[in-house]
């Protein structure tokens, strides 16, 4: 069974990582979306919070499921036996960090793969800080957000200090 691991923060998911999720799923057997403790990022939602609209924007893909894990990405890979780091490229800023990333990854464990998805032209633009900035401002966040956790997003980024 061939088991992939998406990491990111997602905060929140954006309809841009759930173009990743499904596509990703249907290369996979599984699809492990995990959500990581980023310590260079102070988050909105926390990641009980993170997890559960994941949870609720992917129930329909039966091979997906959601995680939260604090440490390195490489110790997460080994506890899920998986080799297979799927990542989502957007631009050429993202390639350089993902690139780093990468090689870190593979730096720290020899038998770790990234793979990278190129971005939905659609979607090139979106960013989960660009859809925060959009709601605290009253701006309209339809169609950059998975449509079954719109509403929850909205009144957390309005009540909340972003
Ligand atoms: N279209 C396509 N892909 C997208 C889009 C979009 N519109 N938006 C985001 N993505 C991709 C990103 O490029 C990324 O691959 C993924 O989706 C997640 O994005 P974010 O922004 O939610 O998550 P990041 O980039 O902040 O996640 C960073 C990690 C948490 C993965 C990273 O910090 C990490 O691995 N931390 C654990 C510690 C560790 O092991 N570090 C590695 C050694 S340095």
């Amino acid at each position: 069974m061939k088991i992939a691991v998406y990491p990111g923060s997602f905060d929140p998911i954006t309809k841009g990582h759930l173009d990743i999720i499904e596509r990703g799923a249907k290369i996979f057997d599984k699809l492990i979306v995990a959500v990581l403790v980023n310590v260079d990022k102070n988050g909105l939602f926390d990641y009980a919070e993170r997890v559960n609209l994941i949870k609720k924007a992917t129930m329909y893909l039966d091979n997906v499921e959601v995680e939260c894990f604090r440490g390195l990405l490489v110790d997460f890979m080994k506890e899920k036996h998986s080799n297979v780091i799927l990542k989502g490229l957007r631009a050429m800023s993202d390639f350089e960090y993902e690139f780093q990333m990468a090689l870190m990854n593979k730096n720290l464990n020899s038998e770790i793969e990234t793979f990278f998805m190129m971005t939905n032209a659609e979607y090139s633009f979106l960013s989960s800080s660009a859809v925060k900035q959009v709601a605290k401002f009253g701006g309209c966040i339809d169609g950059l957000v998975p449509e079954s956790i719109k509403s929850i997003v909205v009144e957390k980024i309005q009540e909340g200090d972003v």
